[in-house]
């Protein structure tokens, strides 16, 4: 198991590679070229500048989240094949720099959503939280207003000014499709990068939908275990991947998370770990849940067998705890500051170590 932990690059992120190199167990972390554009292929000089900056620092680049798919790819567009090509280009150069894992999303137009981003606990800790009567009543701008309110001055992936300023252009393009086309258009891309992911050994991990199911009435696919392996099995070559996010398909409490992981065993490559705290019983119709810290006791979820799950069914890969609470009045972009990820890490490692010593799993093939 790799423990890493995102940063966001100079000039975007408040924490500093100093200080990750810090943490105990992190030796990489997972980072992307955050001003790039959905659709660009990102050049090899610039990969190679953050690749040393973080070299510099006594760290390694893990992986990169997220190469950014362009809308085009996404509806099936004219231009479709032509950002494509960038894509690959861009796989094609990471590779030659050693990189094997991207994170990616096939959400239409947004990506997470939440309805606040600093909710306060009782403790005093903010986090982000949910609250379907607060989506469910609200226009996408509205919603996009009120995080660049909360967003502490930070740019929120997925969530970029230039994008929101498009927002209705957006939904229009994507009028037409729905499940089944968005689903064929990812299988499309797959396929298509299949051959550079298997030249350079680069894993894909696609990231779930959050929360796992359709917001403002744009379809998503990646929310549930029996959409997940159908995609898996659409494109069977095991570079075609997942991010096994907790925090996301864990909003869906129909999933089951522990068989999800058995599931999916061989194929997830990336797994973010964290916590959720449900305020709401399960047939309630007013759905409303925040990020917890990511102790079980804090939460919902029972993040040791989460944990020894993916222990037991061999996975050996990239791991990093998820959006942190704001804590000791730090400033930094909702869920990414450094002090409650850095106590999460910790917390994964002890419950990791556990396993380790206590867990024969010498019969088990390990993967990443
Ligand atoms: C939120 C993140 C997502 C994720 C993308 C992957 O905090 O988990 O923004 O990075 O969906 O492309």
């Amino acid at each position: 198991m790799e423990m890493t932990l995102r940063w966001y690059g100079t000039g975007f992120d408040s924490v500093t590679l100093q200080q990750i190199r810090q943490v105990p167990g992190v030796h990489g972390v997972i980072t992307t070229l955050y001003d790039s554009v959905p659709g660009d292929a990102w050049e090899l000089a610039a990969i190679q500048k953050i690749k040393k900056e973080v070299q510099d620092a006594g760290l390694k680049i893990a992986g990169i989240e997220s190469v950014n798919i362009h809308d085009d790819i996404k509806i099936g567009g004219g231009d479709r094949d032509k950002y494509i090509e960038n894509y690959i280009k861009t796989l094609e150069r990471l590779g030659q720099e050693d990189i094997h894992m991207v994170c990616y999303n096939f959400m239409p137009v947004f990506d997470w959503t939440r309805s606040e981003l600093a909710r306060v606990c009782e403790d005093g800790s903010t986090v982000l939280a949910y609250n379907s009567k607060a989506i469910d009543g609200v226009k996408p701008e509205e919603m996009f207003a009120s995080i660049d309110k909360d967003s502490n001055g930070f740019i929120l992936p997925g969530w970029e000014p230039e994008r929101m300023a498009r927002v209705k252009e957006l939904f229009q393009m994507y009028k037409e499709v729905d499940e089944e086309k968005l689903f064929n258009n990812l299988v499309y891309f797959l396929k298509a990068i299949m051959p550079v992911c298997d030249k350079y050994n680069i894993d894909m991990a696609i990231h779930p939908d959050d929360p796992a199911w359709p917001v403002f009435g744009l379809p998503r696919i990646i929310t549930s275990q029996d959409k997940v392996c159908r995609m898996l099995k659409a494109v069977d070559n095991p570079h075609n991947g997942l991010t096994f996010c907790t925090g996301s398909y864990g909003t869906n409490r129909k999933n089951d998370l522990c068989e999800f992981i058995k599931a999916a065993q061989g194929r997830i490559h990336f797994a973010h770990v964290r916590n959720l705290k449900f305020n709401t019983a399960i047939d309630d119709p007013v759905l409303d849940f925040q990020e917890s810290a990511h102790l079980s006791s804090t939460g919902s979820f029972d993040i040791f067998k989460i944990v020894k799950t993916l222990y037991e069914t061999g996975f050996d890969g990239i791991i990093r705890p998820d959006h942190g609470r704001m804590i000791w009045g730090e400033k930094a972009m909702p869920g990414y500051g450094l002090y409650d990820r850095a106590l999460g890490a910790t917390y994964l490692q002890g419950l990791w170590e556990a396993c380790e010593k206590t867990i024969d799993r010498s019969n088990v093939k390990l993967y990443r």
